[in-house]
């Protein structure tokens, strides 16, 4: 894996938003994929932040355009405006805070009934370095997020674990997604499928 892109290769633009309770620790996790940096006092978001990062993906590159919003409630009705057009989300939510779980799950509700069907979204249980404080259970974050449609890690920006692994795992979904989406290809699949029918 490489958070950089590969030389010569089709760059793929890509809006991604978090999302998650006050303190769960979205930004944390930007700041830990973007600048490889953590800080203990990490200042709670006001609006909303923009960072980008490239990550390259065997020999395709997705520039990631990431939207860091505000997990304060004062800011919810800002959402919609960073979520909207979004390819992918990460729900972020504290392991050792229930609470936080109950949030996310709200705003897993929120993304299904009003964003973009087709949106790539995760779900990171994030502070997964304080195992001794754990109130969610991993086997019940998993069971949701199959069942929604969201793939699902722990993470922890502090030690850095599954931080990049996340952000991988969204891009090589987008990638997969848009081959699948890929009209040129299915043209081109269409005419083989039509020279092999008639032979021409
Ligand atoms: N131990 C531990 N602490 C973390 C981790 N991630 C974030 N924190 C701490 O949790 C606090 C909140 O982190 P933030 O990244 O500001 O959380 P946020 O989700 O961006 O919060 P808002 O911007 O208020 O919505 C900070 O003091 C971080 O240092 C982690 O993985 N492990
Ligand atoms: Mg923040």
């Amino acid at each position: 894996m490489a958070a950089s892109a590969a030389a010569g290769s089709k760059i793929r633009n890509a809006k991604l938003v978090l999302l998650g309770d006050v303190g769960a620790g979205k930004s944390s996790l930007v700041l830990r994929f973007v600048k490889g940096q953590f800080v203990e006092f990490q200042e709670s978001t006001i609006g909303a932040a923009f960072f980008s990062q490239t990550l390259a993906v065997n020999d395709e590159t997705v520039k990631f355009e990431i939207w860091d919003t505000a997990g304060q409630e004062r800011y919810h009705s800002l959402a919609p405006m960073y979520y909207r057009g979004a390819a992918a989300a990460i729900v972020v939510y504290d392991i050792t805070n229930a609470a936080s779980f109950t949030r996310a799950k709200k705003w897993v509700q929120e993304l299904q009934a009003q964003g973009n069907p087709n949106t790539v979204m995760a779900l990171a249980g994030n502070k997964a370095d304080m195992l001794e404080a754990r109130q969610v259970p991993m086997e019940e974050a998993k069971t949701y997020a199959q069942e929604n449609g969201l793939f699902f890690m722990e993470t922890s920006a502090k030690t850095a674990t599954n931080v990049n692994d996340v952000f991988y795992e969204i891009a090589k979904r987008l990638l997969q997604g848009q081959q699948a989406q890929n009209p040129q290809k299915i043209c081109m699949l269409q005419r083989c499928c039509r020279r092999l029918r008639t032979g021409c």
